[in-house]
Order: structure tokens, then C-alpha cells, then sequence
């Protein structure tokens, strides 16, 4: 037992109750000291809970194995438990508040006994700054201990901004016996707590990420006036030296990591463009006394997809990654115990142990690293880390991007009319699933914001949220659709993507600053083909068009769909985006 670090009442009644409830051996106050937290990895090492990697190629960094059962983040067993059913929506799991904290209850009763329960004190958002908020995480995991303290700011600076009588959000988190039958993360918006129980993977136990920053933030949003978004941030350097700062929903696993960190193409770099990442996959959004949105990067460091990340798709995550990481199943390499997935390097290293622990080569016929495999890398390391990372105002957006996988239909890119009609083109958004969520992989859903797992509130009201923003900014930023999966007849990404959407951004923020023209269709504003810059692209103009294109027939039918989706929302769906189908609908029939 380490004595506790805050006299606050509020905190040491959440840790006694927890505690009363969990009945763990120990208590351990976590003060955010390297020396606690090495300690603490040695002691995981021992355990068995973490693997430490070569420390010469891999300063700082260790490797955990989820339970096989335990790899993404569960949506049908994640719940918003506000008072009244109605007021979680449609598209939200509900449970009765009373139901689900005594569901909870009996499932971790006496669970942490011969376990130490860690108390982790966090900051998202720099503290002190207006935007940022503390939390307080109890776990009886060291992996999670080790992954806030990367991903968050950490320490007892957050009690002394507490002082003895602060609010702070509760986060309950106990791994049980990881059984998926048992498995809840639930949220209760208007009790600012949260509850994660028999999970140990990360969207699910990390409380200060998904759990807080988006479903509980995006509630407190609401009725403060603000905005949690499941955003990156990143800012584009021109020649001249001034700065532009945009900000892009996608749904998990669709490249806000990968867009974030992007590098130029060579003759962009040459002309001394720069492309500086603010944040990877959460922005919060706050309106500024120049009446422009201004946003911030609430983590503090970057959860990202493994798979697919190498030297030439996102060199700087790839470097973000070699000190101080925390790799969660991928494979490791016995040769040298460094770490290895899919699309690290071409050719698979000859004998590997992959994600379960198995034997692993590769005629093996499985993947070695699991799809969601992910790497928890401290921001620091990341070679293009914008000098506003730390900012306590957050950077002035001139843009939002929404993007989806979308195969067909949805062009390269396009530009809402205006800002209402920006809140239509985000509320009809529809992508095809991935690995970061358990399920099927490839179904076409809609995921309106890429906020359809992360809000934490009824859907409809969201939305009508958005609307209301709208209303308070005299200087909004321009609202853009992308889409980098346009396939070909064999199933080929025709957009090649990466550094190359570099382009698309160079257009979009020509857009903003009104110097290119663009053609006005059904669907808002796509570029003239002679406007994307194809130097050395090896792409034609033709193929360009092809992804430009805004069929009607198909536009039609998915205005039609969407009439359908929106039935679900009954009356509280804004007059705004009926009246944007509408148009939709009509411009189709031109
Ligand atoms: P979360 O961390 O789950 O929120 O994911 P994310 O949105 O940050 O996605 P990330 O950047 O990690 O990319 C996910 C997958 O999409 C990876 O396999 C990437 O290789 C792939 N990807 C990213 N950008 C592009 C792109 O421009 N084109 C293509 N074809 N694939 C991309
Ligand atoms: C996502 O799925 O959007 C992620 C990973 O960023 S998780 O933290 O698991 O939610
Ligand atoms: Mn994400």
C-alpha cells in the first residue's frame, strides 16, 4: 500500500469504494514517476503480464499478449447508461443505470483479491489548459498503468489542479477472469463514470481514450458547448510559412493515423511544404474569441494500427514507435526479439512467434501479427510532432474532413455547400467495417462522424448539436468529404493514398483560401481533374475523372437509403439535414 496523493474527498471515496468493492491486497497511488513506472515494468516483466523487447534496437520498449478472446474493442457489449432510454438513441446499447452499476457489481465483487489495484491519476489535454479535463482510472492491470501513462498525462499535478474538492471523471476498470460473456464497458454520462469489466485490450480498458475522450466527452460537449470528435489533427506548413490546420473523422482503422503523420511527395517537400501532426484520433473542439473552431489533441500519445505501418506507407509512426513503445499482438522476431506484422517489411522474416505465442513461418497459412495488433507510442517520438502539440489554445481549424472506405459511389473528394450542409454530407457517412471492432470485416455500415461507436448520447441530437455549433461560429470552417478506397474492377485501390493525399489537401485548402474553382454537382463541389496535381503520380487525368465522378443513378439510390436510416431517428432529426436529403434527392433527378 502506497499512501494516497490527494486529500481530495471526492477521489479518496471513489478509491475506498473501489476497493471495498474489488477488495484488492494493495493499493498503489500512481504518482507518474519513471522511477514507479520501470519499477512497475519490471515487475510486469516478472509477472509474465509484459515481455521486454531488445533494448538495443528498441530502447524503452516491451510487447503484451492479449487473451485470444480479447483483441478490439466490443460494440454490442458497450453500453451508455443514461436515465431515460430514449435519450442514448437509436443507435446506442442502452442499459438502466441501477441495472448496469449492479450488474457490474456482482461481477466484480472480491475480484482483485491477491491484486494490487493501481490508482491512476490523468490528464486529457495539457493541464491547466481550458480545454482539458482529469480523470481518475482504478485497475488492477500494469499493462494499463503503463499504456495511460503514455497515452495520457500522468501524475500528481492532476491532484494539485484537483485541490480538495474537484470533479473528475470516474473510471472503474477491474480485468476479472477476461470472460467475454462478462465482458462490460459501460457509461454513465450523467454520473461522469465509467466501468470496463472482463477485458484487458485496449479501447476497451484504456478509460481515458474512447470511454472518456469521446463517449463521456461528447455528452459534456453537448451541454457545454463544445465538440469531441474522433478527429485527427494536422497542420500543412506552405512555403511562405504560414500554417493551416485541418481536422478529419474516420472511422477506426480508415487512416487518421496515417494521414496525420503524412509526407509530402518530393516536389511538394522541395517547394517547402511541411506536414506537422497534431493528433492521431481525437480532437476537442471548443469555439475561439476570433469565432474560428479551435482544436486540441486530448492524448498524449498515438494507439495505433500496427499492421501495415512501415517506411515507406508512415515512416514518422514507424519512428514514433522504436522507443518507449508498447506493442499489443503483434509478432516477435526470436532472432533478435524485436517486433514484426504484416506489411512491415516485404518479405516475412523465415521463423517467428506470432500473436498467440505459437511457432509461426510463413507457409504457416495464419497471420503472425493480429490485424488490430496495435503499438502505444509516446507522442514525443514522433518525428513530425507539431510545435503546437502541447498548446493550451489548440490550433484555428480552416477545414473538417469526413472520410469512409467506400469502394463505390463516394468520389476522391468533394466540398459541402456551406456548414449545414457539411453536418449532412458527416451525418450520412457510411464505411466498410474493419478489424478494429469485433464482427465481420468489409460490411458497408453507416458511421455518421466515424462517431457511431463513440457517441455518447442520442445520435439524432448530435447532430443536432453540430447544427448549433454552426450557429455560434462567425468564422466556420469548410466542410470536405474524402474517400481514399475507390476500387477498380479487380478490387485495386485506385487513389494510391498515403503521402499522395497530399494533393487532396493541397486542394482542399486552395478551397478554403478561395483561389481554385471547383464544379458544383448533386452532392456539393468536386474538383475539376486539372486542379489535383498529378506530378509524377503516374495516374492519368482520365483515371482521376473516374474517381470524380458523381453518378447519379447511384447518388439516387444512396439518397434513398439514407431516407431510410434517418426514419430511425424519428422527430428529433434536424430540419436541416431533411432538408439536405431533400436537395440531395432532387439534384439526383435533374
Ligand atoms: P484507428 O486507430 O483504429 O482509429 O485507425 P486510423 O483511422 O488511425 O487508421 P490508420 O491510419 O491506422 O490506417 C488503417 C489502415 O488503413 C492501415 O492498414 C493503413 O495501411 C490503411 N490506410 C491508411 N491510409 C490509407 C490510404 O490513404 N490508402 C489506402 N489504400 N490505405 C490506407
Ligand atoms: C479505434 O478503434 O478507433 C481506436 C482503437 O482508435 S481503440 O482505442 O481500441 O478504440
Ligand atoms: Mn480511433
Amino acid at each position: 500500500m502506497t499512501s494516497a496523493l490527494t486529500k481530495n474527498q471526492k477521489v479518496l471515496a471513489f478509491v475506498e469504494e473501489s476497493a471495498q468493492l474489488a477488495q484488492p491486497d494493495r493499493i498503489v497511488w500512481i504518482d507518474g514517476s519513471e522511477e514507479q513506472l520501470a519499477a512497475l515494468r519490471e515487475e510486469g516483466v516478472k509477472t509474465g503480464e509484459m515481455i521486454k523487447l531488445n533494448q538495443e534496437k528498441l530502447p524503452g520498449c516491451y510487447y503484451h499478449r492479449t487473451a485470444q478472446n480479447d483483441v478490439a474493442r466490443v460494440e454490442d457489449r458497450t453500453f451508455i447508461c443514461c436515465k431515460n432510454k430514449e435519450d442514448a438513441g437509436p443507435i446506442n446499447y442502452w442499459m438502466d443505470p441501477q441495472e448496469a452499476y449492479a450488474l457490474c457489481r456482482n461481477i466484480a465483487r472480491g475480484k482483485m483479491k491477491g491484486r494490487t489495484m493501481y490508482v491512476i491519476p490523468y490528464s486529457m489535454g495539457v493541464v491547466g489548459s481550458p480545454f482539458s479535463k482529469i480523470g481518475i482510472e482504478v485497475t488492477d492491470s500494469i499493462y494499463v498503468v503503463l499504456n495511460m501513462a503514455i497515452m495520457t498525462r500522468v501524475g500528481t499535478a492532476c491532484y494539485d489542479y484537483l485541490g480538495t474538492d474537484g470533479d473528475f471523471i470516474k473510471g472503474f476498470h477491474c480485468k476479472c477472469d477476461v470472460d467475454p460473456e462478462k465482458r462490460y464497458i459501460m457509461h454513465f454520462p450523467e454520473d461522469n463514470t465509467i466501468i470496463s469489466v472482463n477485458s484487458a485490450y485496449g479501447g476497451n480498458v484504456l478509460l481515458g481514450k474512447k470511454c472518456f475522450a469521446l463517449r463521456i466527452a461528447s455528452y459534456l460537449g453537448k451541454n457545454e458547448g463544445w465538440m469531441a470528435e474522433h478527429m485527427l489533427i494536422l497542420g500543412v506548413t506552405y512555403p511562405d510559412g504560414s500554417k493551416h490546420y485541418v481536422a478529419a473523422a474516420f472511422p477506426s482503422a480508415c487512416g487518421k493515423t496515417n494521414l496525420a503523420m503524412l509526407i509530402p511527395p518530393k516536389h511538394y517537400l522541395e517547394k517547402g511544404y511541411k506536414v506537422e501532426c497534431v493528433g492521431d484520433d481525437i480532437a476537442w473542439i471548443r469555439v475561439g474569441k476570433d469565432g474560428r473552431l479551435w482544436a486540441v489533441n486530448p492524448e498524449n500519445g498515438f494507439f495505433g494500427v500496427a499492421p501495415g505501418t512501415n517506411e515507406k506507407s508512415n515512416p514518422n509512426a514507424l519512428a514514433a514507435t522504436r522507443q518507449g513503445t508498447i506493442f499489443t499482438n503483434v509478432a516477435i522476431d526470436p532472432a533478435d526479439n524485436t517486433v514484426w506484422w504484416e506489411g512491415l517489411t516485404k518479405q516475412a522474416p523465415a521463423r517467428l512467434i506470432d500473436w498467440l505465442g505459437n511457432e509461426w513461418t510463413p507457409d504457416s497459412g495464419v497471420k503472425a501479427a493480429h490485424p488490430n495488433s496495435r503499438f502505444t507510442a509516446p507522442a514525443t517520438g514522433c518525428p513530425c510532432l507539431s510545435p503546437e502539440f502541447n498548446s493550451k489554445e489548440g490550433v484555428p481549424l480552416d477545414a473538417i474532413i469526413f472520410g469512409g472506405r467506400r469502394a463505390t459511389t463516394t468520389p476522391l473528394v468533394y466540398q459541402s455547400r456551406d456548414w449545414d450542409h457539411g453536418v449532412f454530407v458527416g451525418s450520412i457517412m457510411s464505411s466498410e467495417t474493419t478489424a478494429a471492432a469485433t464482427g465481420a470485416v468489409g460490411v458497408l455500415r453507416h458511421d455518421p462522424m466515424a462517431m457511431k461507436p463513440f457517441c455518447g448520447y442520442h445520435m439524432a441530437d448530435y447532430f443536432g448539436h453540430w447544427i448549433d455549433m454552426g450557429k455560434k461560429i462567425a468564422n466556420p470552417p469548410k466542410i470536405f468529404n474524402v474517400n481514399w478506397f475507390r476500387q477498380d474492377a479487380d478490387g485495386n485501390f485506385i487513389w494510391p493514398g498515403f503521402g499522395d493525399n497530399m494533393r487532396v489537401l493541397d486542394w482542399i485548402l486552395k478551397r478554403c483560401a478561395g483561389t481554385v474553382e471547383a464544379k458544383e454537382t448533386a452532392i456539393g463541389y468536386v474538383p475539376y481533374a486539372k486542379d489535383i496535381d498529378l506530378t509524377g503520380l503516374g495516374l492519368t487525368e482520365e483515371t482521376l475523372e473516374s474517381i470524380l465522378y458523381v453518378d447519379k443513378a447511384r447518388w439516387s439510390a444512396e439518397a434513398d437509403e439514407i431516407a431510410e436510416y434517418y426514419k430511425q431517428f424519428g422527430d428529433r432529426l434536424p430540419q436541416e439535414l431533411k432538408e439536405s436529403l431533400a436537395t440531395l434527392k432532387s439534384n439526383c433527378e435533374k
